[in-house]
């Protein structure tokens, strides 16, 4: 019998089976992220229409200008995920603190941390910009609201991690460790609808994304990765940087090659953070054939000490990473 188009809610009950002690609590979790997603991607798109584009009064917990879409996708990504009794605590991009589950709710046994808009000093520019989510299981056995250390967990203890690109499409694109599926957004009947199973990195590819102005102030074996790619003998590189990370990502991705985001002298750490937008993006790298290191080790094996915590990034095709350990190795 034909199965017919594929939308998320029908992938997601499909997986939920193959688990016998499944108890749909992650099901409700992708469903409602989803959810927010749509809102989120309706604003975006009608941004330049209602006027929403645009500074609000205040700025976030690192002391950048928050943007009114910001604070938007905040709300509705807390407010999409706190009743639903799955969860023990959230953290965002845009909070100091974890989020607490509101005290009429009941709380669950998972964690999630998420950018909520990421890139979005190119929204007034109408530039692809993206949320980031990665979930993870509570450790301490402990009811209630989970304290900040329960988010201080390697990224490997993952049990799933996405993004939603806000691109010339909407495309949620997510794993739990079962490969990477990503999904389109039909905006006619606002469903997500499976358009890109089982997505895998190309095992090495042409592009370097890279924020090259800082080149002067990268360490040496950042300097020569880059050097190496632009003058390599077997393969022509080319350029891409949006300066938006899931575009990035996502188009990386698709194509093969590397995003790197390398710390320099004036940020040591580089700029990007590794709760939710590194390690996740590190999650979906391996699921998907590729890798994700900070300046030394695997993403994956990094555990936090800080919810916003920066790391140096460098993500993509496991040739292009691997090179840039070689260069970091002095083997370059
Ligand atoms: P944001 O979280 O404040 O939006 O900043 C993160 C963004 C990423 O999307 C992007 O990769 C990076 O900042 C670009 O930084 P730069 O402009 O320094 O190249
Ligand atoms: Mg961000």
């Amino acid at each position: 019998m034909e199965k017919g188009v594929t939308n998320l809610n029908r992938f997601l009950l499909e997986e939920q089976r193959k688990y016998p002690e499944a108890t749909g609590g992650f099901t409700i979790l992708i469903e409602s992220i989803a959810f927010a997603s749509k809102i989120i991607s309706r604003e975006v798109n009608k941004a330049g229409i209602v006027n929403i584009i645009g500074k609000a009064q205040s700025t976030n917990v690192h002391g950048e200008d928050q943007q009114k879409l910001d604070i938007y996708a905040n709300n509705r990504m807390i407010t999409a995920l706190d009743h639903l009794g799955k969860l023990c605590a959230m953290a965002s991009e845009e909070n100091n603190e974890p989020i607490l589950i509101p005290d009429e709710y009941p709380k669950g046994k998972y964690l999630i941390a998420f950018d909520p808009l990421d890139g979005s000093s190119n929204i007034d520019v109408n530039i692809s910009i993206g949320t980031i989510f990665g979930i993870y299981k509570r450790q301490d056995g402990k009811e209630g609201n989970a304290c900040c250390t329960e988010f201080f967990q390697p990224g490997r203890n993952m049990v799933a991690a996405g993004y939603i690109i806000y691109g010339s499409s909407t495309m949620l694109v997510y794993t739990s460790g079962n490969g990477v599926h990503g999904f389109t957004l039909d905006p006619s009947i606002g469903e997500y609808i499976l358009s890109h199973p089982f997505m895998k990195f190309p095992d090495s590819g042409k592009i370097y994304s890279i924020n090259e102005v800082n080149y002067n102030r990268w360490d040496e074996a950042t300097r020569k990765f880059v050097d190496y790619l632009k003058g390599h003998e077997e393969r022509e590189y080319t350029s891409r940087y949006i300066g938006s990370l899931v575009a990035d990502f996502h188009r990386n991705l698709l194509k093969g090659g590397v995003f790197a985001y390398p710390g320099d002298t004036r940020n040591p750490r580089g700029k990007l953070r590794l709760l939710y937008e590194c390690a996740p993006l590190a999650f979906i790298a391996e699921q998907a054939g590729g890798m994700a290191v900070n300046d030394e080790i695997n993403i994956l094996d990094i555990v936090p000490t800080d919810l916003h915590q920066k790391e140096p990034f460098y993500i993509g095709s496991k040739y292009e990473v691997e090179t840039y350990l070689k260069a970091k190795r002095g083997e370059l």
